[in-house]
């Protein structure tokens, strides 16, 4: 009975913690954090009191996938295949307290299928079920006070892993709600003037599509994210991209105050005029690092009316490598002057082959170019196809350029015009599946990097679509000839971004700020397959080395980017805010309260299987 099956907590450890390790830790106190078995864990009633003090909100929650796993005391053979049918959506995992949408991040450790393990060993023991600072104050204090490993764990998007680790006490701050609109200007605390315009104070688990639909009845917005639960906590410290952010700037630069929990336990604000370090080091510098934002308070915006256009630039062709890339090099080359004139937009770069069941007569899948894009319409008259003029002059000097343009390509445009972001997003969020093992890897690209030489941007979008079996966000295997993966290539930077006032105020990664595109793309890998595993992390390594040759001075979405600690990693993704930002983590939390990976200043700690220990 106690050989398998999930068992949180000290039950499980009894039978199975190694008696090496509980040695370990009490010769050399605070080497590693402390996990069921150690002397330093808390006892039961320290987790008592602590549930006590919490009024109840102390939760042990069982591994999500363990409805399916007879022998498990939440198997339930009728929730089984609905949770299956859940575990791929976007708007499951966040609504439980540990799950995680992508499986590494859980270790594999209790998958929704039979045939798999489960065990609760990759999730946290413990959860506080936080609605208030207080309750995120309680949960850090007892973390820090009995040197446990904490997490934060929000909706549980993270692709890089941070929100969930094993033997820890996690924050959900999930239910984090609050809710003021400010509709006359907003005073920060201990500021002297007022700022002008319109304010939003959200709680930290706020989500995007929550918020639209609030806002769009005083026909505000936003700048927001394309996922529709992804929530303000790690979508703002990471910096935040959004459809609006190249006329609006980045998501932090919008941010004027946060409430915040310090590693010490203190709730403290920090705006322009008090903890102005902290303020800048949490927009920027990364989810669960700095502290712990209760509420932010951000500006919104008027709902913009959007013209918006699908454009398919396509060739069915099986063997046409030779054109794609160009092509697709070619229309990249333009997203500075097309940004220039307004647009926007979700680019994807399609290898030859790619299966795509759009469009008729496809069967051995079709390449090219795939495009969301939209530009502000200034006024009611202004006409949807005016989007469409934009793309003309790239349409004749394909059709021109390009030899087997004429007759063997597929351009396929359809203007529509939207009244509000809400309608706009209604119809065009992110419906990515989930529940898969994926690694992401990417980079931003700057005008040199897309002007100065297309066949190298070519050559580069040719060796990073090369991909083994299995490769890609959703893990199925590209069909027919030419194999590879698609490049996702977001045009989500540009004149607001470059020019933001708030632009010093934030640590967001300097290279946003002269930046156009967000390239990304993805490895998923087969579960518990250590060989499959090394396979896709060796392609993002590899696909990062190519696209880094292309803008070598840039640096990667840290949201969104390879969670290989590789050499330079942290100028990869905090660029020369790096040094800053880590001054600041060791000036706030001089212990390691806060830890996580791929993070600034967690150099001093390493994970020993599921164990943190000093270095
Ligand atoms: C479908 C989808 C669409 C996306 N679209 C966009 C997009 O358009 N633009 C964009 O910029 N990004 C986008 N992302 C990436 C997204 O910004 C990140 O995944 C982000 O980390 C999600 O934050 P979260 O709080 O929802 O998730 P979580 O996984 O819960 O948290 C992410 C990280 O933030 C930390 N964190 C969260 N809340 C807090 C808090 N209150 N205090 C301290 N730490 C906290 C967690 O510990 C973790 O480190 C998308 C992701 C997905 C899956
Ligand atoms: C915390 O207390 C609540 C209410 O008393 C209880 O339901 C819950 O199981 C407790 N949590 C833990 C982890 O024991
Ligand atoms: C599946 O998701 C729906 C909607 O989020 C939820 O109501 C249901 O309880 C979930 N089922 C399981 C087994 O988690
Ligand atoms: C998978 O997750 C574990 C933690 O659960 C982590 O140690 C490991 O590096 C991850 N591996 C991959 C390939 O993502
Ligand atoms: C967490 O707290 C919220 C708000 O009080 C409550 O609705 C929810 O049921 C709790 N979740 C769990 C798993 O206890
Ligand atoms: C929002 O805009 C619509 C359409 O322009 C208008 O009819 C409505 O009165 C506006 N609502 C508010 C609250 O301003
Ligand atoms: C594609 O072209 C290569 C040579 O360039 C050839 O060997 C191969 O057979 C062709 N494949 C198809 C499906 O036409
Ligand atoms: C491409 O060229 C063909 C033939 O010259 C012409 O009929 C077509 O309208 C052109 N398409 C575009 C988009 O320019
Ligand atoms: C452009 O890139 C190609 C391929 O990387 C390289 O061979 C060529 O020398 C470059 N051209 C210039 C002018 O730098
Ligand atoms: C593991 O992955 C490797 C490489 O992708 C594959 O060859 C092998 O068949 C997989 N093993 C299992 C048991 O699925
Ligand atoms: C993940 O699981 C493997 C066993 O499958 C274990 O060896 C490893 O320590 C675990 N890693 C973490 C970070 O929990
Ligand atoms: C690769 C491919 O399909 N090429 C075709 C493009 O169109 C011309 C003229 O219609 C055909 O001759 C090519 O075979």
């Amino acid at each position: 009975m106690f050989s398998q099956g999930w068992l949180p907590g000290l039950a499980a450890c009894l039978v199975s913690c190694s008696p090496l390790l509980t040695l370990a830790s009490s010769s050399h106190k605070q080497q590693c954090k402390a996990i069921p078995g150690t002397p330093d864990w808390p006892s039961p009633a320290s987790w008592k009191r602590l549930n006590e003090s919490l009024a109840g909100r102390l939760l042990q929650p069982p591994p999500p996938g363990a409805v399916c796993h007879p022998g498990q005391p939440t198997y339930d053979a009728g929730e089984c295949p609905d949770l299956i049918a859940n575990w791929s959506k976007l708007d499951y995992h966040h609504t439980n307290p540990v799950s995680t949408y992508w499986n590494n991040w859980s270790n594999d450790t209790c998958l929704p299928y039979q045939g798999y393990p489960c065990s609760s060993q990759g999730y946290p023991l413990f959860v506080v079920n936080a609605t208030t600072a207080r309750h995120v104050q309680l949960g850090v204090q007892f973390a820090k006070k009995h040197n446990i490993r904490l997490v934060v764990k929000n909706t549980g998007h993270d692709f890089i892993g941070r929100s969930n680790a094993p033997n820890s006490l996690s924050i959900w701050v999930h239910n984090l709600k609050d809710w003021k609109y400010h509709g006359s200007g907003f005073r920060p605390k201990k500021c002297k003037t007022t700022l002008p315009g319109t304010y939003l104070t959200a709680g930290s688990g706020s989500q995007m599509w929550d918020i639209y639909t609030r806002l769009d009845t005083i026909n505000q917005t936003i700048v927001g994210g394309g996922g529709k639960t992804v929530a303000l906590g790690g979508y703002l410290t990471g910096g935040g991209h959004s459809l609006l952010s190249p006329y609006y700037g980045m998501a932090a630069d919008q941010v004027v105050e946060i409430e915040a929990v310090t590693p010490s336990g203190e709730i403290i604000i920090a705006n322009s005029c008090q903890n102005q370090d902290l303020f800048w080091a949490i927009l920027g510098g990364g989810g669960s690092t700095f502290t712990i934002p209760t509420l932010f308070t951000l500006k919104t915006h008027p709902t913009p009316r959007l013209s918006h256009l699908n454009i398919f630039i396509l060739t069915p062709s099986p063997n046409t490598s030779s054109v794609i890339f160009p092509l697709q090099a070619y229309i990249t080359s333009q997203f500075p002057s097309l940004s220039a004139s307004g647009l926007s937009g979700y680019a994807y770069l399609l290898p030859p082959s790619t299966p795509f069941p759009l469009l008729p007569d496809t069967t051995n899948g079709i390449g090219g170019f795939f495009m969301s894009c939209v530009i502000p319409q200034t006024t009611p008259s202004s006409s949807p196809t005016d989007i469409l003029s934009l793309w003309t002059p790239l349409l004749s000097h394909i059709n021109s350029t390009f030899p087997l343009a004429q007759n063997n390509f597929t351009i396929l445009p359809t203007p529509t015009s939207y009244p509000s972001f809400l309608s706009y997003f209604t119809a065009h969020h992110d419906t990515t599946p989930a529940g898969t093992n994926i690694i992401p890897g990417g980079r931003l690209l700057d005008r040199p990097a897309l002007t100065n030489n297309l066949t190298a941007l070519s050559e580069s979008y040719r060796q990073i679509s090369s991909s083994g079996p299995g490769a890609g966000w959703d893990g199925t295997p590209a069909s027919g000839g030419g194999g590879g993966s698609i490049i996702a290539a977001h045009l989500v930077s540009g004149p607001g971004v470059h020019h933001h006032p708030n632009r010093f105020k934030t640590s967001v990664l300097p290279a946003w700020r002269r930046s156009y595109l967000h390239v990304v793309y993805g490895e998923s890998f087969l579960p518990l397959n250590t060989t499959s595993k090394s396979q896709a992390y060796q392609r993002i390594i590899e696909k990062d080395k190519i696209i880094k040759t292309l803008a070598p001075d840039t640096g990667a979405y840290m949201n969104e980017a390879s969670p290989i600690e590789e050499q330079g990693w942290q100028q990869r993704l905090w660029g020369e805010n790096y040094d800053r930002l880590k001054g600041i983590k060791r000036t706030i939390d001089p212990t390691d309260v806060l830890w996580c990976t791929p993070c600034v200043g967690n150099e001093r700690w390493k994970q020993v299987e599921d164990r943190l220990c000093r270095v």
